[in-house]
């Protein structure tokens, strides 16, 4: 633990403990955006998502759970250089595996999405067959971006190569190169949407999957622009809370063991309701991780 320390200034995430006392599930900030190509400010993204997360019910209807009736620590927000990625990377890597040593499963905030390659890392310790399923618009297969083969847009080539499994599975992708389009196609990776919806596929797809340890990863430019305009590089053509409630669904009978979500850039939305959906997302997000 002595390679990585916590800001807990500012807000908490609603009905969280400091306390990581019996924690069932551990939240942590990671506010990094320093490979952005496009829009910056995900590094603000945790910071907002706990200041508006009092401004939610803590009762999710959908799932029937209360976050009061949930034990869950919030670390604060990781402590991170803002340069090149690789420190940072390995910084989440050392927390994911500090909470897996709490027995709690992780849940990181970004930041932008290659932060996630270190929850991977510090994943696969614990669970060498673990799979992925990927919520994102991006395909982020490109095996290097703007120099770096840890650009946010190469997040998942990272993942697939550290990955025993080699089991990724990609929902709502509409962006890529003809490439990266085409080897989704042909690993059988894209899970199909029409026009604009999830359907019963992603359930028939991860059934032969029942049990085995998901990674949840939630890129939030996965949702339409028009619902989540702040964010780096938003696609038009994406999902709505409702289509969200669905994952949720499906994915309350797996065994979800760690998650993120990224992408949030509050000040790219004056009128805030990307960071109100974001801290909604995060709280369907402990409830999962807490049930399977
Ligand atoms: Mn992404």
């Amino acid at each position: 633990m002595n390679k990585i320390s916590f800001n807990c200034e500012g807000s908490i995430f609603m009905a969280s403990k400091r306390s990581h006392k019996n924690c069932s599930v551990g939240l942590y900030g990671v506010p990094y955006d320093g490979t952005t190509s496009f829009r910056p400010g995900a590094r603000f993204g945790p910071s907002e998502i706990k200041n508006v997360s009092s401004g939610i019910e803590s009762y999710c209807p959908q799932l029937n759970l209360d976050l009061e009736s949930i034990n869950f620590t919030d670390f604060g927000n990781l402590e991170v250089p803002h340069g090149a990625p690789e420190p940072v990377i390995e910084q989440v890597k050392y927390v994911t595996e500090y909470i897996y040593s709490l027995e709690a499963k992780p849940l990181l905030l970004g930041g932008e999405h290659s932060t996630t390659i270190g929850a991977i890392e510090g994943a696969i310790k614990h669970f060498p067959n673990l799979i992925i399923l990927q919520l994102d618009a991006h395909a982020d297969l490109r095996e290097e971006w703007l120099g770096s083969k840890y650009n946010h847009a190469c997040t998942m080539r990272r993942c697939l190569e550290i990955l025993p499994s080699k089991t990724i599975f990609q929902l709502g992708i509409r962006s890529g190169t003809k490439e990266e389009i085409q080897e989704m196609k042909n690993k059988k990776r894209l899970i199909n949407h029409i026009f604009g919806r999830p359907t019963d596929e992603l359930r028939e797809v991860l059934k032969p999957h029942i049990g085995k340890p998901i990674y949840l990863t939630l890129d939030l430019d996965w949702f339409d622009p028009s619902v989540l305009p702040g964010t780096g590089t938003p696609e038009p053509g994406g999902f709505l809370w409702q289509d969200f409630s669905f994952v949720i669904d499906v994915l309350k009978n797996h065994n979800i063991i760690g998650a993120d979500i990224v992408e949030l850039a509050p000040q790219l939305d004056q009128s805030g309701i990307s960071s109100i959906l974001a801290a909604k997302a995060t709280r369907s997000m402990i409830m999962l991780l807490s049930i399977s």
